[in-house]
C-alpha cells in the first residue's frame, strides 16, 4: 500500500515523465554524487550545471551559470491563486486555482523526458520544533536538489514527520526549457503547494523559501495566528555577556544578510547570527515573541560583499565544514579558478570571464558578475552561528526594526510609541529598488514590513493581522524603523554604516532596557546625540544633525504617497492604519 506522499510523487511523475525517480536523503554523499552529476551529465545551454573552483582558496566550492534570461524573481509571473481573487489582494497577481492548474498541467505534460526527477524531503524548522513544517518538493535539476540540501533540513526524518498523512507542503518544481514566456511560479495556499515552471532561480525555484516559508506560510500564520516574516534575526551580545535577540525587515539587497553576520565596530559588542532572510514568530507562553529561522542556509547577493562590508561571510564562505559552497553569476578568474564579484577585495583581475561565461574588461562598461549573483552556503558555516540557532521553540525576541533604502526623509533611527504605531512605521516603508527581482532599478516602491513581493494574501488583512497579534502579546517586542543610507548634500551617505550600524543597535538595546531617554519628533522618538555612541566617528554635527531631520514641508508629497498607497487597500485596511496616518499629517501640520 503507498503513502498519500507516494502517490503523489507518482501521480506527478505520470505527468512531467521524468526517465528516472531519485529520492534524496540529503547526505554529503548524496551531494557529492549530484555535483558530480551536474559537473559531467547536466547542463543549461553550454554549459555545465557545476564548475568545481579553486578548492583551496575556495573549499568545496563550485560555480553555476543559470540561463541568461533566469537571473532574479519573477513579480509578474507570480500568482498566488486563492478561490477568492480578494484573498489574494491588489499586493498579488491572481488566477482562479482550476484555470491556474489548467495551465501548470499543458506546460508539464511531460517536461521531465530525459531527465530525472529529484524528490526533495525536507522541513522548514528544526524537525524538533512544534512550529516546524513536513514538505516535500520535486525537481528536474541538480542545482536545485543540491540548492535545497544547504538551504533546509532535508532528511529522511521529514519523510517520517509525514507518514501516513497526506498533510505535508508540496512544491513541483521544473525549469522547463527556461522559455520566460512559460515561466510561472503559481501558490495554491489553502493546499500548501507550489507549483513552479521555467525558472532555476533561487527565489523561483528553491520552493521552501519565498513560495512556501513567506507566502504559503504567512497565510498560514494568519489563520493559526502567528507571522511568517521577511527578516533577520540575530542575538546582540553586550560587554556584560547579557545577549537580547532582535529581528529586522528590510527589502532585498539593502544590507539584512550584513547585519546578520555583523561584525562590531564598538568593543565589547558581538552579533550572533540566527537568520538573514525569514523569521516565522510565534507568541509563547510567558506572553513574548519568539523567533526561529526556517531556514539552513544564507543566499545572499555577492557584490559588494567584502573583508571590509562583511568579514564574518568571506570566512563563512572560505569554511570548509559543510558541502558544498555554490556560487551563481559571478564573473570567474581562470587563471586562479576563483570566483569574483565588483566589491571584493583586492584589485580587479586581469582576462576575468563574466557571469555568462564570455572575456570581460573593465572598458566594457558592464559588470562582470551579474548585479544579482549570489552565494549559497549554510549557516552552519558562519563563525557568528547562535547557539540557539537549533533551539525548538527560538529565542524572545526585545525589537523589531523595519528598514529600507531611502536617501531622504527618514531618520537614521526611529523607535515607535506603541505597537500600533510601529505597525503603522513598517505599513508605510519604503525603499529604493534594487537588483534583486526584475524592475527598474533606484525608484521608490513602497514595501510594508518589507512583505509586498512575499505576503500571500491581501496586506490589508494582513496589516490587520499585525494589529491583532500585538493585542495578543503581553510583553511585545519595540518596533524601530532604521534607513543607513540618508544622503548630504553632495548625495554622499552620511552614516558609514556596516559594522558601525552597532552604534545604532546598542541605542536600540539601551532604550529597550530603559537605560536612555529619547527626543519626540512628529514621526516618533529619536536619539538624543549624547545617548548614541559615536566614539571614533567623525561626522561633522550638522550632518549628524541631517541624519535626524524631520522637515515637514519635505513630507508634503511623501504623505501623499503613502496616501495613494493606502487607498489600493480600501476595503481591506484597518481603520487603525489611517488613524495613525491621519495622526502623523495632524503633527506634520500637513
Ligand atoms: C532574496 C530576496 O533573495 O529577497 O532574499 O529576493
Ligand atoms: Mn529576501
Amino acid at each position: 500500500m503507498s503513502t498519500p506522499l507516494q502517490k503523489w510523487v507518482e501521480e506527478q511523475a505520470k505527468l512531467t515523465q521524468p526517465d528516472n525517480i531519485y529520492w534524496c536523503d540529503g547526505s554529503e554523499e548524496e551531494a557529492r554524487k549530484l555535483i558530480d552529476i551536474g559537473s559531467k551529465k547536466e547542463r543549461i545551454g553550454e554549459h555545465f550545471i557545476f564548475q568545481a573552483l579553486n578548492q583551496d582558496k575556495w573549499p568545496n566550492a563550485y560555480l553555476h551559470r543559470s540561463h541568461p534570461t533566469d537571473v532574479a524573481r519573477t513579480e509578474h509571473l507570480t500568482f498566488v491563486c486563492h478561490n477568492n481573487k480578494n484573498n489574494s489582494g491588489p499586493n498579488n497577481n491572481w488566477m482562479q486555482p482550476d484555470e491556474a492548474k489548467k495551465l501548470m498541467m499543458k506546460l508539464s505534460a511531460g517536461c521531465m523526458k530525459g531527465k530525472t526527477m529529484y524528490v526533495l524531503p525536507y522541513t522548514m524548522g528544526h524537525p524538533d520544533s512544534p512550529y516546524s513544517k513536513a514538505c516535500v518538493q520535486l525537481t528536474d535539476v541538480s542545482y536545485v536538489a543540491v540548492s535545497m540540501r544547504i538551504m533546509t533540513r532535508m532528511s529522511k526524518k521529514a519523510i517520517d514527520k509525514i507518514g501516513e498523512s497526506a498533510d505535508f507542503v508540496k512544491g513541483i518544481h521544473s525549469v522547463g526549457d527556461f522559455d520566460p514566456e512559460k515561466r510561472y511560479i503559481m501558490h495554491f495556499p489553502d493546499e500548501h503547494l507550489v507549483w513552479s515552471i521555467g525558472s532555476g532561480y533561487g527565489g523561483n525555484a528553491l520552493l521552501g523559501k519565498k513560495c512556501f516559508s513567506l507566502r504559503i506560510a504567512s497565510w498560514l500564520g494568519l489563520q493559526e495566528g502567528w507571522l511568517a516574516e521577511h527578516m533577520v534575526i540575530l542575538g546582540i551580545q553586550d560587554p556584560k555577556g547579557k545577549i537580547n535577540y532582535i529581528t529586522a525587515a528590510m527589502p532585498s539587497a539593502c544590507g539584512k544578510t550584513n547585519l546578520a553576520m555583523l561584525e562590531s565596530a564598538l568593543p565589547g559588542y558581538k552579533i550572533w547570527t540566527i537568520g538573514d532572510d525569514i523569521a516565522w514568530l510565534n507568541i509563547g507562553p510567558d506572553g513574548r515573541l519568539y523567533a526561529i529561522n526556517p531556514e539552513t542556509g544564507l543566499f545572499g547577493v555577492a557584490p559588494g560583499t567584502s573583508l571590509k562590508t562583511n568579514p564574518n561571510m568571506l570566512h563563512t564562505l572560505k569554511k570548509k565544514d559543510f558541502y558544498p559552497t555554490l556560487f551563481t553569476n559571478t564573473a570567474f578568474n581562470p587563471e586562479t579558478n576563483e570566483p569574483w564579484w565588483e566589491g571584493l577585495d583586492g584589485p580587479i583581475p586581469q582576462n576575468l570571464i563574466d557571469w555568462q561565461g564570455k572575456p570581460w574588461n573593465t572598458q566594457q562598461g558592464t559588470k562582470a558578475a551579474h548585479p544579482n549573483s549570489r552565494f549559497t552556503v549554510s549557516i552552519y558555516n558562519s563563525p557568528t552561528l547562535s547557539k540557539e540557532f537549533d533551539n525548538p521553540i527560538g529565542v524572545p525576541i526585545s525589537a523589531i526594526i523595519l528598514g529600507g533604502k531611502r536617501t531622504q526623509l527618514i531618520p537614521l533611527v526611529t523607535e515607535a510609541l506603541n505597537w500600533q504605531h510601529g505597525v503603522f512605521m513598517g505599513v508605510r516603508n519604503g525603499s529604493e529598488t534594487t537588483a534583486a527581482a526584475i524592475h527598474k532599478e533606484g525608484i521608490l516602491r513602497r514595501d510594508p514590513m518589507a512583505m509586498l513581493p512575499f505576503c500571500g494574501y491581501n496586506m490589508g488583512d494582513y496589516f490587520q493581522h499585525w494589529l491583532n497579534m500585538g493585542k495578543r502579546m503581553k510583553h511585545p517586542p519595540k518596533i524601530y524603523s532604521v534607513n543607513w543610507f540618508r544622503v548630504d548634500d553632495e548625495g554622499k551617505f552620511i552614516w558609514p554604516g556596516f559594522g558601525e550600524n552597532i552604534r545604532v543597535l546598542k541605542w536600540i538595546l539601551d532604550r529597550v532596557n530603559n537605560k536612555v531617554g529619547a527626543r519626540e519628533t512628529p514621526l516618533g522618538l529619536v536619539p538624543e546625540l549624547k545617548d548614541l555612541d559615536l566614539k571614533g566617528l567623525d561626522i561633522p554635527l550638522a550632518k549628524l544633525e541631517k541624519l535626524f531631520q524631520v522637515n515637514p514641508l519635505d513630507w508634503k508629497e511623501e504623505l501623499q504617497d503613502i496616501k495613494k498607497f493606502l487607498a489600493k487597500f480600501e476595503g481591506n485596511l484597518p481603520q487603525e492604519i489611517l488613524t495613525e496616518y491621519e495622526s502623523l499629517s495632524a503633527k506634520l501640520k500637513i
